[in-house]
């Protein structure tokens, strides 16, 4: 496998000289910088590419290029903002970057409601309560039909969180879940976020689906031609949010949307950490079947609570996701495409988030992204590969 780790550009706390000294050989990037539905222009990509390369690493997946609102949504400038997606994929693919990875999420990117939750041991991982977003849905954000959707039992459960908690607890909860974790790119007030929400009235699951078949079709056409493999991100957490729809959460999900347009460049990212929050997901099995389809491998850990619909996110060994027969299934694959003789064999892998520890705490750090719980992460998990390559 290819070891990559995630840098967020010239404003990442954590240099790129750390990624190599943490064993990675490929970054993983964005041009964050450039608004969504904008065009990625080719001497951008350069230059980033150039720094990558002055550090030693190579830039070879991009996480994310952003779907905008209005294609989700399919209105407004969406035809303008699909022409623009399809110009930059020509320019990444002309750059040599063949895998870019995306997300069909409504509103809002990856969601959690605790950014520093305490582990026994004295480190910090994310969380997502239920019951604490339950909160910010019924009392702070106030969203209509919500007191329904949530049931008697969590309502009551999310009034006494609400309770206890400060006026300080209520504001940092608020920005954790609409200010926009890293990578998210958009970023809410409580208002903007109520309209943002408000152009989804209408929009159920399948009308979603519709618009992300209807995306992908002109997106993996255009990716094909630049020889780009695109790869969706799924839903993180698999489910729906504040009433949003979310459509790629499941094996059905990804066998619908593989199905939409069969070609490789339609493909999946495999979030082991987001498709493992979810008990019915048989994650070895997902590799199995979807393997010839996936283009790029985030590696993370979720536990599930007592109460099921929360999760924090554990070590990258421990949790409720079978990392050995996961790392099994992708070993077998990479097998399968050398023998094939495809360019594709090494999958790029990442550690996916980390906990804060020893010296990233106290520091600042991008949510999910300190240094010293993904150098951890990445060193077991390489760990695990070696030892399943050697082995198996
Ligand atoms: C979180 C990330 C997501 C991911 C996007 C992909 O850590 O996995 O932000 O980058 O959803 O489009």
């Amino acid at each position: 496998m290819k070891e990559s780790w995630r840098w967020f550009g010239p404003d990442d706390p954590v240099p790129l000289a750390h990624a190599r000294q943490a064993g990675a050989s490929e970054i993983v990037t964005a041009l964050h910088h450039i608004p969504n539905g904008e065009v990625w222009p080719a001497d951008e990509i350069a230059r980033r590419q150039a720094e990558v390369a002055a550090a030693g690493l190579t830039w070879s997946v991009v996480e994310s290029l952003p779907v905008s609102e209005a294609i989700k949504t399919r209105s407004g400038d969406w035809r303008r903002d699909l022409d623009a997606y399809c110009r930059s994929l020509h320019h990444l693919g002309a750059a040599g970057i063949r895998v870019v990875c995306y997300n069909f999420m409504p509103v809002i990117d990856w969601t959690r409601t605790d950014l520093a939750w305490p582990l026994p041991d004295g480190a910090l991982a994310l969380r997502f309560d239920a019951t604490a977003f339950a909160a910010f849905d019924l009392f702070i954000l106030k969203r209509d039909g919500a007191e329904a959707e949530w049931g008697v039992e969590r309502c009551r459960q999310a009034r006494t969180a609400l309770c206890g908690m400060d006026e300080a607890a209520r504001e940092r909860l608020t920005r954790t879940i609409i200010a926009g974790l890293p990578g998210a790119e958009e970023s809410y007030t409580l208002d903007q976020f109520r309209e943002a929400l408000a152009r989804y009235r209408g929009i159920d699951a399948a009308a979603l689906r519709q618009n992300l078949g209807e995306f992908i079709a002109a997106a993996a056409a255009a990716a094909a031609a630049a020889g780009v493999r695109l790869c969706i991100h799924p839903d993180d957490p698999p489910r729906p949010l504040l009433g949003l729809p979310r459509v790629l959460c499941t094996a059905a999900d990804a066998r619908w949307l593989l199905a939409e347009a069969d070609t490789p460049a339609n493909g999946l990212t495999f979030c082991a950490g987001s498709y493992g929050v979810r008990a019915d997901n048989d994650l070895p099995a997902m590799v199995r079947e979807f393997a010839d389809r996936i283009h790029f491998v985030h590696l993370r850990s979720t536990r599930r609570e007592a109460d099921p619909e929360s999760f924090h996110e554990a070590a990258h060994l421990d949790g409720d996701v079978d990392m050995v027969p996961v790392i099994r299934e992708l070993v077998f694959e990479e097998r399968r495409r050398a023998a094939a003789g495809r360019i594709d064999a090494a999958l790029p892998m990442r550690p996916d988030h980390g906990h804060q520890l020893l010296d990233d705490l106290g520091r600042r750090t991008n949510p999910g992204y300190p240094a010293i719980g993904r150098l951890r992460g990445l060193a077991e998990l390489r760990g695990v590969i070696r030892a399943v390559e050697t082995l198996c």
